[in-house]
């Protein structure tokens, strides 16, 4: 008897503890509404970006942190305009914009309370941009989120990795209690004034090794579970681009560089695609740099641009592309005349992105799908690739090119197979997307 209240007992735990790991429904909603959206701004801007090397430049060039951290006093971003940069985003076709509320630098774009003076209140810009930024999101109806970045090369109680070991702190004073406090501080703050919809994490790689087998092992116990289950409780979403599996209180995997499951720029080597969560790839316009870095012109075309958004949902994910300000405030020309082609295109075929899934038919190279409903929508990315034959779910009504509306020609065989053959002119790529009822 008391063998078998033991066993009940431990049933019935086990059913509890699954019960506590399902999400919640707010959580399901939000991860939903994440999903549909597909398109996002990920935006690089720091003290770094006053520097115009990139984002990591302090670490990169060996930099001696103290002597680095004095251009607070000359940050003065005199031309940032929250609502100038949210028409660009806007008129870009994006749903949300993702920016880094404090980089691997340590220092804060807004006047927190919780840490030693290393934020935007004591340069001689003073203004509170993600305040005016969550204002101008909030006008134009964007979602705004926050990169937070775990590792920092700035302050002296966090215990330096592998990576940040080589930043020179002066009086290290590793306290990852201390560290973590300061965290929770300042992601309390994050959500309580300006209510993201997510935090994304950055940096737990900088205690992450491969012993001599090869095996993953960590130099430091983050607890991130305490500070997941803090946004949770506060209704926001958690992502963590940890570059490894995804742990269960994260609610989306990300995805850096690569299209889920293709590892295509080698950050997420042996990552299993997560079939219950929504996904995100990040990428960079500006050539292989997140945050500014003045003499670098090559950018992404907006072709390229769509290309990557329409690749990203026939994959189930959203694409979140970098756009790294510059230390006036302002958007890189370029970045401003890609991005606003780029919403010319969503203006004319947002409905084969926003709200899609994949769509399961296609070569998934020179042809892409995504699907809503019962609809079905053909990307042709490759200008040479002209028809496409597949077994569609049900019987065909229409097809139709979705920018201009025009019948395209197809054919269904005996078998049912539907052949789609496009009219392509030489210059017309951009609008290949195809409709499929
Ligand atoms: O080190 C960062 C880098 O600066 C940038 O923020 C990217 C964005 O995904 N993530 C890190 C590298 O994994």
């Amino acid at each position: 008897m008391k063998k078998l209240t033991v066993m009940l007992l431990v049933a019935a735990s086990a059913i509890c503890a699954q019960a506590g790991s399902a999400p919640e429904q707010w959580n399901v909603a939000a991860r939903k509404a994440f999903a549909a959206e597909r398109f996002g701004i990920f935006l690089h801007w720091g003290l770094y970006s006053n520097y115009a090397q990139g984002e990591w430049y302090l670490q990169t060039h060996k930099l001696d942190e103290d002597a680095y951290a004095r251009m607070m006093y000359g940050f003065c971003p005199s031309k940032f305009d929250a609502r100038e940069w949210v028409r660009v985003f806007k008129k870009a076709g994006a749903k949300y914009v993702t920016i880094t509320a404090r980089h691997h630098e340590g220092f804060s774009l807004w006047p927190t309370k919780v840490d030693d003076g290393y934020n935007i209140a004591n340069t001689p810009f003073k203004r509170d941009i993600l305040g005016e930024l969550a204002i101008a999101c909030k006008e134009a109806r964007l979602q705004l989120n926050f990169y937070y970045s775990l590792l920092d090369w700035h302050r002296k109680d966090y215990p330096a990795g592998f990576v940040t070991q080589n930043v020179k702190v002066r009086d290290r004073k590793p306290d990852y209690a201390s560290y973590k406090r300061f965290m929770m501080g300042q992601i309390t703050e994050l959500i309580d004034r300006y209510h993201p919809g997510y935090i994304w994490f950055d940096g737990e790689w900088d205690h992450h090794f491969r012993d001599d087998k090869g095996e993953l092992g960590r130099t430091l116990d983050w607890e991130l579970d305490d500070i997941f289950d803090l946004i949770h409780g506060k209704h926001v979403l958690v992502a963590n681009n940890s570059h490894q599996a995804s742990r269960p209180k994260e609610d989306i995997q990300a995805f850096e560089r690569d299209l889920p499951g293709e590892n295509s720029a080698g950050y997420s080597e042996s990552i299993t695609v997560m079939k219950d969560r929504p996904l995100e790839q990040c990428d960079v316009l500006q050539n292989g740099i997140w945050g500014y870095r003045i003499g670098e012109s090559s950018f992404r075309t907006p072709e390229d641009v769509v290309a990557m958004v329409v690749r990203a949902a026939s994959k189930n994910a959203n694409l979140l592309m970098n756009i790294g300000p510059d230390g006036s405030g302002q958007l890189p020309e370029q970045a401003v005349a890609v991005m606003d082609k780029v919403g010319d295109w969503f203006a004319r075929n947002g409905a084969s992105v926003y709200g899609t899934s994949a769509g399961g038919v296609a070569d998934g190279k020179d042809v892409v799908s995504t699907r809503k409903g019962k609809t079905l929508y053909l990307h042709f990315l490759n200008p040479e690739k002209k028809s496409i034959t597949f077994k569609p779910q049900g019987k065909v009504t229409s097809v139709r090119n979705l920018a201009t509306g025009k019948p395209v020609a197809f054919e269904v065989a005996a078998d049912g197979a539907l052949t789609v053959t496009v009219e392509r002119a030489a210059g017309d790529g951009f609008d290949a997307v195809v409709e499929v009822k």
